[in-house]
């Protein structure tokens, strides 16, 4: 018996906070689909048994019939497989929701309540609770759960069960593992992440922001009797990477290049990168950011390059040089503060920083 997890599609999101442009957030939501098109495909090539896709497939304020439309048309393409899906705070399922009107196929299982129900079948059961408002945050959601332990039996939750958080569900992980679940399918937190062998997070399908580094996709489960074998598929078209290039006191184009190309990239595919540019540089050695960019970006879907430098500054050679104008003047009344303050060097180099570009 095979099961595919995933989940956290956020389907129509509108990557309003995101630093890249909007064409790149477009291109982002199709992704977004390319990504579920190829876990139904994996579903059809490994002849995966169940669906489990934990909460928050689209956001609502966004999400159009026609989305759903075709998440429901996919879901017919795979026919002998059982889809169950429970909904998060990004989806919940309201008295209107849109999946009212939505004509689904008879291999669709929804969990419509906001406590939890079970769907029975011959070898498993399929427990799950889902959102009918943004905040789920119910009492004693475990009691009266007996399981038949003579099936397989899987729980879908949508849910922080790291940090807990009011709005969403609180689990005590004591009680959730003396239930017996044989597999909790999490969902909730974008970075995948397994809490125990059978209590997982698959992350969101698709990364959608620096936040969500590395590699995204599904989780592919099979129980041979009652061992539980886990693997995760890497099924996303995007990854983010967030990288620190520490500079000292010299800057080499090619060196920083080569890093991209051999290191940073993923070559199969589309590669969001942020450089953050961190150690120092002699103060008259400017970097042109934008050149670097304007080179770089042409190896990579998004670049984008961020100044940490620090500078070094040579204080008595720049009192030396500039007894007669403003930065000598400047350095002057400095002088006055105490150095050793963090607050005071800061403003030194901060005012100096302003004054030496001022005069170049
Ligand atoms: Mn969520």
């Amino acid at each position: 018996m095979k099961f595919l997890h995933s989940g956290d599609f956020h389907i129509a999101s509108s990557f309003e906070h995101s630093s890249f442009p909007k064409e790149l957030a477009i291109e982002r939501r199709n992704d977004i689909w390319r990504s579920i098109d190829s876990l139904i495909d994996i579903v059809k090539k490994k002849e995966v048994d169940i669906l489990l896709l934990s909460g928050d497939l689209y956001n609502e304020e966004y999400v159009t019939l026609s989305d759903l439309k075709r998440l429901s048309d996919l879901f017919r393409k795979i026919p002998f497989t059982n889809v169950f899906i429970i909904f998060g705070n990004h989806d919940p399922y309201r008295n209107k929701s849109k999946w009212k009107l939505i004509d689904l196929p008879s291999n669709v299982y929804l969990f419509k309540e906001d406590k939890i129900t079970k769907y029975e079948f011959e070898e498993y059961d399929v427990y799950g609770i889902s959102y009918i408002d943004n905040i789920l945050n119910k009492d004693n959601i475990f009691e009266n759960i007996s399981l038949n332990k003579s099936k397989r039996n899987y729980f879908l939750i949508h849910t922080d069960i790291i940090n807990t958080n009011f709005k969403y569900q609180p689990i005590d992980m004591n009680e959730l593992q003396k239930i017996g679940f044989d597999y909790i399918a999490l969902g909730h937190l974008h970075k995948p992440s397994a809490i125990a062998e059978n209590i997982i997070y698959p992350g969101s399908i698709e990364p959608l922001s620096f936040k969500e580094q590395g590699l995204h996709g599904a989780v592919l489960g099979e129980f041979k009797d009652r061992e539980l074998a886990i693997e995760f598929l890497d099924v996303s078209q995007s990854v983010f990477t967030e990288v620190e290039y520490e500079i000292d006191g010299n800057f080499n184009f090619y060196e920083l290049k080569d890093l991209l190309l051999n290191d940073w990239i993923y070559s199969d595919k589309k590669n969001y990168i942020r450089i953050n540019l961190t150690g120092n540089l002699p103060e008259e050695y400017e970097i042109d950011k934008e050149a670097i960019e304007n080179e770089l970006k042409n190896y990579v879907t998004y670049l984008e390059i961020n100044n940490k430098l620090d500078y070094n500054l040579d204080l008595e050679k720049l009192r030396k040089l500039n007894k007669n104008n403003i930065i000598g003047v400047f350095l002057k009344n400095m002088s006055e503060y105490d150095m050793n303050n963090p607050v005071n060097s800061e403003a030194l180099k901060l005012g100096l920083k302003a004054i030496l570009k001022e005069n170049k």
